[in-house]
């Protein structure tokens, strides 16, 4: 026995196990910094939503603690208890020790492990400098201590338990994460998000931290229909309710909700076993297949597309589609290049059958939305058209004019595009500056005019025949949406500089929105950078201190000696400084910093309801969106 003194194979094995989780955590969970931190979360309210997924467990409780604890609490059945033969132990301590031993007892269902992380709870244990599990099973309460992934003691029976369920506390292991602070917002996102694919389980988050605890609950009765009608919030929708199909066969099970909106993107979710499949797969095929067919079918008989009328194409019957598929099987193969692309054949077939059915007999018995629906579409394959016009015009013209390239640019010297740098700055008079300060060997400037087009409003038509869009475009290199080639960048690092004020920060986001929409995979390649400007001087003597924040300010006033005479410089804009000083704040590689743009990969849908909420047409939701996060800039990973 392992606990009569001799040690035996076995318990190198584990010892060696946890020991190469703690050796090279990135392997496990990715990184070493707030992603990885919150992924240990994601896996331990994985394994309590397998329960759920079983059918044994309804209501899931997250609470963060005042000193960076977070504890999970289910109602399932609780981890087994008893001894596993194989390897001389506990049920609990097996879960708790042996890598990837989650699902390898307990049998049937469909399980969220074994995807993109599934790593097991064990990866958590070996990542906490402490670790505490109560588990109520059998009547009974089962406690067992842990430290750096090592039991401290057996696993005790104490005390009488009316329900079941498994309690987990951890102490994330700040020897090896960067920072031991969770994010509310990040776990939030998730959490709904896990609410959306499971109908009907509750989960709470609790934020102890502050002195008044934050609580937020999560249910949705509706499931992804509930899903569908969240990332249309606040658009102007072409038919009432999202249409719903499900199907449950050998296969696995399916289910599907969407709803058009009179926008023009499109987001379209699709999932495996709760994981966020990004990279697509069979379901998804599946689903475009049948979606694309139905609607032309329809057209076409209804005479809405006439008989001459090319086929419409499967992104024009996308625009403006909010979706999402979500499958659950039991043995899901996950390929790609992160994991995140679902390879079961038969799930093609499966989806495409239960699509096509289910689409057609919608669109039989309500003729109304159906109408607007491929009166929508058909609008779509008209202005793509459009557009591709506009486009070939602005190339053809580029390519008759001698200079290409937008009078207003004031470019680099160097042709090599991973050395050089343009600047998206904000007015005339501070891009005159920024003229002046640059290092004209890498550094390009483009002005622009104050607020530039909402491109979130506008539609891609629009948008190309505005003046500073196609600046932009023409000075970027690039093309735009399906045109698009990052090869063609003529710089690898696009740097938005705009005013420290509100004006500015609103300036920011119609940038961002025009490369989300027009550019996704600049932000993709992190090509996409925010400038930051100072916003304070503090001069003292001869020397002087810049300060980026009021927190800095304050840092800095409080490091000067006693009775030191200072003076104290507010710049309201980049126009108030002088090219020098631009120079060394902001500009010069060795001294500024940038903030890299990126999109959460976790959380796909946020990004997506982040733009169309904070730039799209309802005012409302724009109210309620800024309310939310007005503490929070993280719906955006800068
Ligand atoms: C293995 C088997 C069974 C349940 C669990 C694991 C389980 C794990 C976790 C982790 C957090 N909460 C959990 N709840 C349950 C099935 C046990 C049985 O057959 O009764």
């Amino acid at each position: 026995m392992a606990d009569n003194g001799s040690y035996s194979g076995k318990d190198i094995q584990v010892l060696e196990g946890l020991e190469a989780v703690r050796k090279r955590p990135s392997m496990y969970i990715g990184s070493t910094g707030p992603r990885g931190l919150h992924h240990l979360v994601y896996e331990v309210v994985d394994n309590s939503v397998d329960e759920a997924l079983a059918g044994f467990c309804t209501a899931i409780d997250i609470t963060l603690h005042a000193d960076d604890s977070v504890t999970v609490v289910d109602n399932g059945r609780g981890i087994p208890v008893d001894n596993v033969p194989k390897y001389r132990k506990s049920g609990v301590e097996v879960v708790l020790t042996i890598l990837h031993a989650g699902g390898k007892f307990g049998g049937e269902g469909y399980k969220v492990s074994g995807g993109l992380h599934g790593v097991g709870v064990s990866v958590v244990n070996a990542l906490s400098k402490r670790l505490e599990i109560e588990v109520r099973r059998d009547g009974k309460t089962h406690t067992q201590v842990y430290e750096y992934g090592k039991p401290t003691g057996p696993l005790k029976a104490s005390g009488k338990a009316k329900a079941t369920g498994t309690t987990l506390r951890f102490w994330s292991d700040d020897g090896i994460f960067e920072t031991v602070s969770m994010n509310f917002e990040v776990l939030a996102t998730r959490m709904r998000e896990t609410a959306f694919l499971n109908k009907n389980l509750k989960l709470m988050l609790i934020d102890e931290r502050e002195l008044e605890p934050r609580t937020e609950e999560f249910r949705y009765t509706g499931g992804i229909v509930d899903f569908v009608k969240y990332l249309n919030e606040g658009k102007e929708t072409l038919h009432s309710k999202p249409i719903y199909f499900e199907a449950e066969a050998t296969e696995g099970a399916v289910e599907v909700a969407l709803q058009w909106n009179s926008g023009y993107s499109d987001s379209v979710l699709a999932f495996a076993n709760n994981i966020n499949t990004t990279e697509g797969g069979t379901h998804l095929e599946g689903f475009k297949n049948a979606l694309t067919r139905t609607i032309n079918d329809y057209a076409r008989r209804q005479n809405i597309l006439k008989e001459k009328e090319e086929n419409l194409s499967g992104e024009d019957i996308r625009e403006g589609l909010a979706a999402v598929i979500s499958v659950k099987l039991r043995d899901p193969q996950f390929e790609g290049q992160t994991k995140t692309k679902l390879g079961n054949t038969e799930m093609r077939g499966f989806v495409q059958q239960m699509v096509t059915q289910g689409l057609a007999e919608y669109l039989e018995e309500h003729p109304k939305p159906a109408r607007a629906i491929v009166m929508k579409c058909s609008q779509a394959a008209k202005a793509r058209a459009a557009a591709r016009k506009a486009r070939e015009l602005t190339r053809r013209k580029s390519l008759l004019e001698s200079s290409t390239l937008p009078g207003k640019l004031a470019d680099c010297s160097l042709r090599d595009a991973a050395l050089t740098e343009i600047y998206f700055v904000e007015g005339d008079s501070a891009g005159g500056s920024a003229k002046q300060a640059r290092d004209r060997s890498f550094q390009a400037i483009l002005p622009l005019k104050g607020k530039i087009l909402n491109v979130e409003k506008a539609g891609i038509t629009r948008a190309l025949s505005s003046d500073e869009i196609q600046a932009m475009i023409t000075a970027m290199g690039t093309g735009v949406a399906e045109e698009f080639d990052l090869a063609q960048a003529r710089y690898h690092r696009a740097i938005i500089m705009t005013d420290a004020d509100v004006d500015g920060a609103h300036i920011r986001c119609l940038i961002l929105t025009f490369f989300y929409r027009f550019m996704k995979e600049m932000i993709e390649a992190g090509y996409v950078y925010i400038a930051q400007p100072p916003l304070y001087k503090a001069t003292f003597g001869k020397k002087h201190e810049y300060a980026y924040t009021d927190r800095q300010l304050e840092q800095v006033l409080a490091r000067l000696p006693e009775g030191t005479k200072y003076s104290l410089q507010r710049y309201k804009g980049l126009g108030e400084m002088n090219p020098d000083q631009l120079w060394e704040t902001t500009m010069d590689p060795e001294r500024r910093t940038l903030l890299r743009v990126t999109l959460d990969e976790d959380n796909a849908s946020a990004a997506e309801v982040a733009f169309s909420e904070l730039m799209g047409d309802a005012v409302e939701a724009r109210k309620l969106f800024i309310q939310r996060h007005a503490k929070d800039v993280r719906f955006l990973d800068i």
